[in-house]
């Protein structure tokens, strides 16, 4: 727990509408989603899903693909491969989250994530993670396990 609320405190660091009470085991009862990746959207509910999307990550830290064109508005599940023999994650966010996060990650290696914005697959797994994009931009997706990220493991999504 301890671990989760640094890295809480440091991502909270870099999102100027987060609060600390944004974060945690809080469950989201407000009709505006606050937490985790809020610049992209919210959790998506897998009931209304517009459109899958294939990802595969590999031990030579890629994803593929590597860029993402989305619809705002769309729900998109991202059916989310592992074909390497390590552990993979997939992690949505902004450039800023997903560095901060990336950092606080080398500190505290053993630290696990439990949040809507990602999933982690073991080895020769795969997941589903889903998502409402409902703002524009450009944003990433990134590996958070320790040196993958900043080994090249992201992509970019880019919501129209
Ligand atoms: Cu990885």
């Amino acid at each position: 727990m301890g671990f989760f609320l640094s890295i809480a405190a440091a991502i909270a660091l870099t999102t100027v509408a987060s609060t600390a009470q944004a974060h945690g085991d809080e469950k989201h009862n407000d009709a505006v989603y606050d937490g985790h990746a809020a610049a992209l959207g919210e959790p998506g509910n897998p009931k209304s899903v517009n459109r899958t999307v294939q990802v595969t990550m590999t031990d030579q830290m890629r994803f593929s693909p590597a860029r993402i064109a989305v619809k705002r508005g769309e729900t998109v599940r991202f059916t989310v491969k592992n074909t390497g023999q390590l552990k993979h994650e997939m992690q949505l966010g902004t450039i800023e989250e997903l560095t901060e996060h990336a950092k606080v990650m080398l500190l505290h290696p053993e630290m696990e994530h439990d949040d809507p914005n990602g999933i982690s697959v073991p080895p020769s797994k795969a997941g589903n993670l889903v998502w409402k994009f409902t703002k524009p931009g450009e944003f990433e997706f990134g590996c958070l396990v320790p040196g993958h990220f900043e080994g090249g493991m992201r992509g970019k999504i880019v919501v129209r």
